[in-house]
């Protein structure tokens, strides 16, 4: 039931902080051992600020008054023993609100977004970075009272003119214009966007509810459309069975969910709320569920999916249900259903994606850690069976290794060079990748595009302009990819190169792709022709949800080529970083090699001396190659089920 879904983000919570922790303690242990790149320990930051900032995202989304706040209340919050947030019968002028709870500021508060912030070309995403634009409520958790009251503020209207109204996008002629009189006064929600944090629990493990106004209504913002919502792990979709799929769902279901169902990191659930209008105690139990059972088959047909996908519930019966501890009634509300679903499902699916992130930024660098390793163990042990072998020799083969080894230092000098050739021509060639990834360029073309749509101001020549735009986009992408090809070639042949000369087989390089961008491009693709033909942009006033959309869009698709650049810039600095690596270990293995040779030849007391501290170094080194197994282990063990979450941590420091 609940506990379930909160007993899974809590293991969930509980594995990012051991992730955490195994990832501090082998950076410092790295640093201890001289084993640290300057370069990867700014990636490892990076992994550790991603794990701490981790957030897992539920959207809410649907027409007004389907039951979208209720269901957070019953679903997140019935532990306050009331209504929470408010919920109430018809249209809430609601600002879309996130509720998590700000680990960084370690503080409880409502941050608002004033609705005269909608003519500026500035993201919500941008004023976020900056507390000034908002104002802050202090939250007073001690009474959820206190807070049940402070959120009403969320909900706040006021009364503005015509021109006013229209300025801020939130009003147009034409739906009022069939025969009635033109209102004076419009009303219109005072805060454009509510940040919620305060210290639930749930909450606390790093989970974000976002509560969206219905995405149909007027004043709906591009934004949340195409970056909020298909940003979240889970997006619950709710009808209610008291107003059936009407067609005004329909259109939402169409353009603002199903671009995400292909979408593998958003999970989609359809909740078929308010079944509780459905119960009738002049009824048989089994009539009343064969009622919900052939309005759940309904629902599912006219939005195209099986019966299994859509969840009957009462958001009110189970809130209620919780509030008064029944459980019967709880158990009718088919709520437990729904919170199996997001426990058993969205959470595991959030750690996987999470931990394929840590295991492709960290995996590599540890399995390189791991290979230096086993290179000593193996430099080691082959000293070892040479000193071994001296005992009782003369001194003439002492003098023939002193030589061999001398051979192996020059030989070694010129693969150096040799790699530093390959490498400087390396350099040569990524600078060509990160050429073609100039946001330069990329401002260039925007403002281009700009230029353009100051004189096709309309649906039809936006589509045009959308579709130049993201053509360019893509090319530019494309282009980027060829280059970054040609540089994976010439990785590749430096590394063959290097694996023949350094008998290192098991050496391989992180080659550089696009794709990932390119399908984030594509997808961008997808939901802004979704978003374009969607009715809030036929039918509402043009010129204001015309330049949000590109506003938004622009911004998005420049922080995907930032992203590649960014990705690009770290990959052309570590790629050789391996090779460069093993060519120092080897070095530091020949000198060591050289010196002990020359030590035993001038003293043979010394080559027992030297026999057991090798001995000693080979039991080190096999220890620390435990310890990088089992940091290897933890790292890709999957999530631990909510029961045995105290289970101690396999791996330790050495
Ligand atoms: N009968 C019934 N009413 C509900 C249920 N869930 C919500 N409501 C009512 O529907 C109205 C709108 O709910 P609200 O949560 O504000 O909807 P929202 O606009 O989608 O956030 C309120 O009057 C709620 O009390 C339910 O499960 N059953
Ligand atoms: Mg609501």
């Amino acid at each position: 039931m609940h506990m379930q879904f909160s007993k899974q983000l809590q293991a969930y919570g509980h594995w990012k902080t051991k992730m955490v922790q195994y990832i501090k303690s082998y950076q410092e242990w790295l640093l201890a051992n001289g084993l640290n790149e300057p370069e990867d320990d700014l990636r490892t930051f990076e992994v550790i600020e991603a794990l701490n900032s981790d957030a897992l995202t539920v959207a809410f989304v649907a027409e007004f008054s389907r039951g979208k706040t209720e269901l957070i209340n019953a679903i997140f919050f019935a532990d306050y023993q009331r209504r929470l947030l408010p919920s109430a019968a018809g249209r809430t002028t609601m600002c879309p609100t996130e509720l998590y709870y700000d680990r960084a500021a370690d503080k409880s508060y409502i941050r608002l977004l004033p609705i005269e912030t909608r003519v500026e070309e500035t993201t919500i995403a941008q004023f976020k970075q900056n507390t000034m634009f908002w104002t802050t409520i202090d939250l007073d958790t001690s009474s959820p009272e206190a807070m049940a009251e402070a959120f009403k503020e969320i909900i706040r209207v006021k009364h503005v003119s015509v021109d006013e109204a229209k300025r801020l996008g939130l009003y147009t002629d034409e739906p009022h214009s069939a025969g009635q009189a033109a209102p004076q006064q419009i009303e219109i929600p005072v805060w454009r966007h509510a940040l919620i944090s305060f210290p639930h629990p749930l909450l606390k493990e790093g989970l974000c509810v976002l509560d969206t106004p219905g995405l149909n209504a007027l004043g709906n913002e591009p934004e949340l459309t195409m970056e909020m919502i298909p940003a979240a792990q889970a997006v619950m979709f709710i009808l209610a069975a008291d107003t059936g799929v009407t067609k005004s769902d329909l259109d939402m279901w169409r353009h603002h969910i199903t671009p995400h169902i292909k979408n593998e990191e958003t999970g989609i659930l359809v909740v078929l709320n308010k079944i509780d209008t459905l119960w009738d105690e002049l009824k048989e139990q089994a009539a009343v569920n064969s009622s919900i059972d052939s309005q759940r088959d309904s629902t599912a047909k006219s939005l195209g999916l099986s019966d299994e996908k859509v969840f009957p519930v009462s958001a009110q019966k189970g809130l209620l249900g919780k509030v008064k501890k029944d459980t019967a009634l709880l158990e009718k509300s088919g709520l437990a259903r729904l919170e199996d679903f997001l426990a058993e499902r969205v959470v595991p699916q959030k750690h996987s994606i999470v931990r394929d992130n840590v295991v492709t930024k960290m995996g590599a660098r540890i399995e390189s850690t791991k290979q230096v390793l086993e290179g000593r163990y193996a430099a080691a042990q082959n000293q070892l069976n040479e000193l071994r072998s001296l005992s009782g020799k003369n001194t003439d083969v002492i003098l023939q290794l002193l030589n061999k080894a001398r051979d192996a230092q020059e030989s070694y000098k010129k693969q150096v060079e040799n790699f530093q050739t390959s490498r400087h021509v390396l350099s040569g060639q990524v600078k060509t990748v990160l050429e073609s990834l100039s946001i330069d360029n990329f401002d260039k073309l925007i403002s281009k595009s700009r230029g353009d749509m100051v004189d096709s101001w309309t649906t039809s020549g936006m589509k045009n302009i959308m579709k130049t735009f993201f053509d360019t986009a893509l090319h530019q992408m494309e282009q980027v990819n060829w280059q970054a090809n040609k540089s994976n070639e010439l990785v590749q042949a430096v590394y063959q190169r290097f694996r023949e000369e350094h008998d290192v087989a098991e050496l391989k390089p992180t080659l550089f792709s696009t794709k990932k961008y390119v399908g984030q491009l594509q997808k961008l693709v997808k939901e802004a022709e979704a978003f374009r033909s969607s009715p809030v942009t036929t039918m509402t006033e043009q010129s204001f949800v015309v330049k949000k959309f590109f506003v938004s869009i622009v911004s998005h698709v420049r922080n995907i080529f930032f992203q590649a650049k960014q990705e690009a810039e770290g990959w052309a600095r570590s790629v050789m970083t391996p090779l460069a690596t093993r060519i120092k270990e080897r070095k530091q293995q020949l000198d060591e090699h050289l010196e002990n040779l020359k030590k035993i030849k001038s003293s043979r007391e010394k080559l027992e001396e030297k026999i057991e501290e090798l001995q000693k170094m080979s039991a080190g080194l096999e220890k620390q190659i435990n310890t990088i197994n089992a940091l290897l282990e933890a790292v890709n063990s999957p999530l631990p089920s909510g029961e045995d979450e105290s289970a101690p941590a396999k791996a330790a420091t050495a």
